[in-house]
């Protein structure tokens, strides 16, 4: 095997000696696909995992267009998933990524994942998604109505959510790596860095972390409470512009470990201190069992010896922290703006009222019912994180 890593975790091998990625892609509008199949990437994916709507016209920032549609072409999609799945000698869970803002990634995401739940409810979901820059005036009013929906599926079918927030990584782009205002390309390389860390004790493997259910049973002891934030170091101008520099710098593992609990250098926007990390409430089996006992793990990787990089050691950190609740509760807030209280203010909402498969004979009686539960869900959630700060919260998991 070289470089030591195992490659067909995301890969298989095709015959002539090409590694193929285990990826299907999917998109209601034919540009960012169009974008791949035309630049540096373009011979890396299976054609026939490429599927693109037949209109093109994608789903406007609508979750509602974007979960219809979805729906009208599920056996295309399980058609797509199950060739992959028979593919794999051991199918271990599916990574889906995608983000909760728009009509595509939130309506067809979560339609994606009750199709997932349901077909392979054995297996794990796990999720990369990422949260809307909520800093910059925002040209989609609809966010907040498309967010709130999409999280009531990542709560309910996914076993684990790596939430990529696009609020914390902008500013880290400004304010750590000094980029005067960051591109998605800078914002994306962030990304893939924190998507490989997340993944390398996977890729190579030793004894802790080396499956999916590993990594997801050492973070989450009570099922819905399960969104992680991250947190890296170092962090430079190279994670944003995939450039090396030649000087190696001598950071330890116990530097990394200490930065990694240092807010600035955590990637989700909740107005976590310091101090609440060191203290950190991470809920994790450890507590249950011990009780007071701080339940951070350390599993050490190898490098991969495909990347070059200015430091010896980097570290992520993925944690399950009550502090999350707080872009939860802020989703909520920004659905009342627009809903009311009272679902009396409807706001932009004949968009979603007007796709057939929720207009409910014009009355959009079904549609506000959709609302409503997902709130419920959502608001359930932050709920479940808040009760967990409480010390008795995890005496009264035991006893349930
Ligand atoms: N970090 C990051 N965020 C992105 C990227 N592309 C889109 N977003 C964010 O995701 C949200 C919605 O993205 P869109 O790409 O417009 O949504 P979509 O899922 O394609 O849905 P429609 O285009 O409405 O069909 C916005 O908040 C964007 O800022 C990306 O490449 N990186
Ligand atoms: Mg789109």
């Amino acid at each position: 095997m070289q470089g030591g890593d195992r490659k067909d975790v995301f890969f298989y091998q095709a015959d002539d000696e090409q590694y193929i990625p285990r990826a299907i892609l999917l998109d209601l509008e034919p540009r960012v696909i169009n974008g791949i199949q035309t630049g540096d990437l373009r011979n890396l994916f299976n054609p026939e995992n490429i599927w693109m709507s037949n209109h093109g016209g994608g789903a406007g920032n609508n979750w509602a267009s974007g979960y219809a549609q979805g729906e009208q072409v599920q056996e295309q999609l399980l058609d797509m998933m199950d060739r992959e799945a028979e593919y794999c000698d051991s199918l271990e869970g599916f990574n889906m990524c995608h983000s909760i803002a728009g009509g595509t990634g939130s309506g067809m995401g979560s339609y994606m994942l009750e199709l997932l739940a349901d077909r392979y409810s054995k297996k794990i979901i796990q999720t990369y998604s990422v949260f809307p820059n909520q800093s910059e005036s925002s040209d989609v009013v609809v966010q907040p109505y498309n967010s709130l929906l999409t999280l009531k599926r990542l709560t309910l079918y996914a076993d684990a959510v790596v939430v990529l927030d696009n609020t914390a990584l902008d500013k880290i782009a400004v304010e750590r790596l000094h980029l005067h205002k960051p591109d998605v390309q800078q914002i994306n390389s962030l990304i893939a860095t924190v998507m490989a860390a997340s993944t390398t004790t996977l890729r190579y493997p030793s004894y802790m972390n080396n499956d999916l259910v590993g990594m997801v049973a050492s973070l989450i002891p009570t099922p819905r409470c399960h969104f992680l934030m991250t947190g890296y170091t170092p962090l430079t101008a190279e994670n944003a512009a995939g450039q090396v520099t030649s000087n190696i710098r001598k950071t330890t593992v116990m530097d990394v470990m200490r930065r990694l609990l240092q807010p600035k250098n955590i990637m989700v926007s909740t107005h976590t201190k310091s101090r609440d990390l060191a203290n950190a409430k991470y809920i994790s089996i450890l507590n249950i069992i011990q009780g007071e006992v701080d339940a951070s793990q350390v599993a050490l990787s190898k490098k991969s010896p495909y990347v070059q990089t200015a430091h010896r050691v980097s570290g992520l950190m993925l944690a399950n922290h009550t502090s999350i609740r707080h872009l939860f509760s802020k989703v909520l807030r920004d659905y009342e703006k627009l809903m009311g209280p009272k679902q009396e203010r409807q706001a932009f909402m004949q968009a979603y009222k007007d796709v057939a498969r929720f207009n409910d004979g014009g009355t959009g009686t079904a549609l506000l019912q959709e609302f409503h539960d997902a709130k419920e869900v959502v608001q359930d959630l932050a709920n479940e994180y808040a009760a967990c700060e409480s010390a008795e919260y995890l005496q009264r998991q035991v006893m349930a």
